[in-house]
């Protein structure tokens, strides 16, 4: 089999992260296009986030912080609605580049305990890859064996999960920037990029990378790909939004700037 690669399509990729329920759709375009080339010589597993389409949904019912209350059930029901809208619409560019992608939907085949997977049938995504298909799997709700009941499960999770589980070579995180700053860049322009982040380097960088999501933004994104990166994954975060970024992250590294998660 080719070398599996897992792209985690963040939702600053693939929404217009500020406007409600907006896909963004040349971007979308152009990494459909890139994973139609990229498949002559990977495998490629991509994960989607929820963006302006699931994570507006999953915080108005609260759903991240499990059950509290039964008016939640509709929002469970809603947060599907969304996050099917936005796979059915980067399925379908994906088609049109002809990439045999197949949606899977993790509240199917996975369950968590505590927020974290703790069981998840893969073998359908093993079948997929040695076919030649295109898993494409949305950050999602899942069912929680512990007092929460359900949860979120992320992209990022879902991410470095099946990375670490299916044996991939590479994981490549895609946000709308290069990768982890020192700062915010889009507030603070002496921001600098880290090219190479390990563990240790965390503490002195928390405060400025905790803000985010329902699901925990940067911070959460790093703390799973380190995760990976030590079981032995080649780790990278930047920004799929600029033109040949994707292809260029997975097959020629040193020729982009982005951000490469270590072990140690
Ligand atoms: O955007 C969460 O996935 P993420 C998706 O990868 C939902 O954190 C359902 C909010």
């Amino acid at each position: 089999m080719k070398p599996l690669v897992i792209v985690k399509l963040g939702g600053s990729v693939v929404t217009r992260k500020n406007e409600p329920f907006t896909p963004n759709t040349p971007v979308i375009e152009q990494v459909s296009k890139e994973v139609s080339e990229l498949l002559r010589d990977y495998s490629l597993i991509l994960v989607h986030g929820g963006g302006s389409y699931g994570h507006v949904v999953a915080s108005e019912y609260r759903i991240a912080e499990g059950y509290l209350q039964p008016s939640q059930l509709i929002g469970l029901s809603r947060v599907k609605l969304r996050m099917n809208e936005l796979t059915q619409l980067i399925l379908a560019s994906l088609a049109s580049h002809s990439v045999p992608a197949v949606p899977v939907t993790p509240v199917s085949c996975l369950t968590c305990s505590s927020g974290r997977i703790e069981s998840f049938f893969t073998e359908p995504l093993r079948m997929m890859l040695s076919l030649g298909l295109v898993p494409l799997i949305p950050g999602d709700i899942a069912m929680d064996s512990s007092e929460k009941r359900f949860t979120i499960v992320s992209g990022d999770q879902l991410s470095s999960f099946l990375a670490v589980r299916l044996g991939a070579v590479k994981l490549v995180y895609g946000t709308d920037v290069d990768g982890v700053f020192t700062g915010d860049p889009r507030l603070d322009p002496n921001a600098s990029l880290i090219p190479r982040l390990r563990r240790s380097m965390l503490s002195g960088l928390t405060a400025t990378l905790r803000a985010g999501d329902v699901t925990g933004g940067i911070y959460r994104k790093i703390e799973e790909g380190l995760y990976a990166a030590e079981k032995g994954v080649k780790v990278m975060i930047g920004n799929l939004t600029r033109p040949d970024a994707l292809s260029l992250m997975i097959t020629d590294e040193s020729s982009i700037e982005c951000t490469i998660l270590e072990a140690g």
